[in-house]
């Protein structure tokens, strides 16, 4: 059967790139005799530095996001990656498979870095091989992402290769990225060339999952567009990356395309279409941040179900890293 694994960073900031990239795909892989995993990664989180009360209260809060945007912590294996020692065990193995001219060229580790590379954690390096341990200690078959994350999917199968090669076994499975939707890479408000991102200074930036409808409407109202009106198919889009994103953002809300929402608001100004995309971006957000205040006022039930979850997650993971020391020789118990 398939088996779904992805994860997200509480590293503060939740936004509409989560959402649309992510989570929302998280809710529609649910429930279709596909065994579903997600994760808050607690553990990629540190890769940079965070402020512990910070982590603790992002970690509750994202989780309230799965929760509120519909996954199911029954339906759903719904875990924080830390409480799952077996993700952290299979990576050291994995750091020991991959090498480092690999995690030295991921366009993520260069962005982040920066220019001072060398002052950068060891752990921002290998962030890679936790994030292919993360999914192979599932045997996960698929895992949903936006489109920043492809090259580390890649990374991902290529660790599993080279250690059934090593090995000499067919243990781990080539996964199969899935980066589907309207919106697979949502850009900053600001810029059109730059993704939206939890790390932006500027909020203006990004819609945050818990902003309310008053921020919502003006930070759409002054994103960035041209002075053109909207053209009537999804081809008028190229070089206008202010437009294709906010058409993006409209047509992922509406779980429609960029084609069938020009058919509709082509010819229309934007300050005409602003308000339109306002409001639905207000209709389908409020309600989960609505939601997502009503859990976080309760967060020992969260942490409840983060332990329930990692008890569930545990059956599945601690006999697939056991399997992989048999495999590389490790002795274990009697
Ligand atoms: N702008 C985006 N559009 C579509 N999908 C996005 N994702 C992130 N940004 C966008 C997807 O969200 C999932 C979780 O991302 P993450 O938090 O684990 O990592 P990230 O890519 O580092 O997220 P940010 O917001 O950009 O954080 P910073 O600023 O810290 O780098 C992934 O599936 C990702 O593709």
């Amino acid at each position: 059967t398939p088996r779904v694994f992805s994860g997200i960073q509480p590293s503060g900031n939740l936004h509409l790139g989560n959402y649309l990239g992510a989570i929302k795909r998280f809710v529609d892989m649910q429930g279709q005799g596909i065994e579903t995993v997600y994760c808050m990664v607690d553990l990629h989180a540190i890769t940079v530095w965070q402020d512990p009360a910070d982590l603790t209260r992002s970690t509750r809060e994202l989780c309230a996001g799965f929760i509120a945007s519909g996954i199911d912590p029954e339906q759903s294996i719904l875990i924080n990656q830390s409480q799952v020692p077996e993700h952290a065990q299979l990576a050291w193995v994995f750091n020991c498979v991959a090498r480092m001219g690999w995690m030295q060229r991921m366009t993520q580790f260069k962005d982040k870095a920066g220019k001072n590379a060398q002052n950068a954690s060891l752990g921002l390096l290998a962030y890679p091989s936790l994030m292919a341990a993360d999914i192979l200690i599932y045997h996960a078959t698929h895992v949903p992402v936006g489109e920043d994350q492809k090259q580390h999917l890649e990374l991902t199968r290529d660790i599993a290769a080279k250690f059934n090669h090593d090995y000499g076994v067919d243990f781990f499975p080539l996964t199969e990225p899935v980066i589907e939707g309207a919106a697979t890479r949502v850009m900053s408000l600001r810029d059109g060339a730059r993704k939206m991102s939890k790390s932006d200074p500027s909020d203006m930036s990004r819609i945050n999952m818990t902003d309310d409808a008053d921020t919502i409407a003006k930070k759409i109202r002054k994103a960035k567009t041209d002075p053109e009106p909207l053209p009537s198919e999804a081809a008028g889009l190229e070089d206008r990356p202010e437009a294709r994103n906010l058409v993006s953002i409209y047509a992922a809300l509406t779980d429609s395309d960029a084609d069938t929402v020009l058919a509709e608001m082509g010819g229309r100004q934007f300050s005409e279409f602003k308000p339109m995309l306002a409001e639905i971006a207000v209709e389908k957000l409020a309600p989960i941040s609505a939601e997502m205040a009503r859990l976080m006022a309760d967060p020992a039930e969260i942490d409840r179900i983060l332990t329930r979850g990692a008890q569930r997650a545990r059956e599945i993971t601690a006999p697939i890293l056991r399997r992989t020391y048999d495999i590389v020789g490790m002795v274990g118990p009697a």
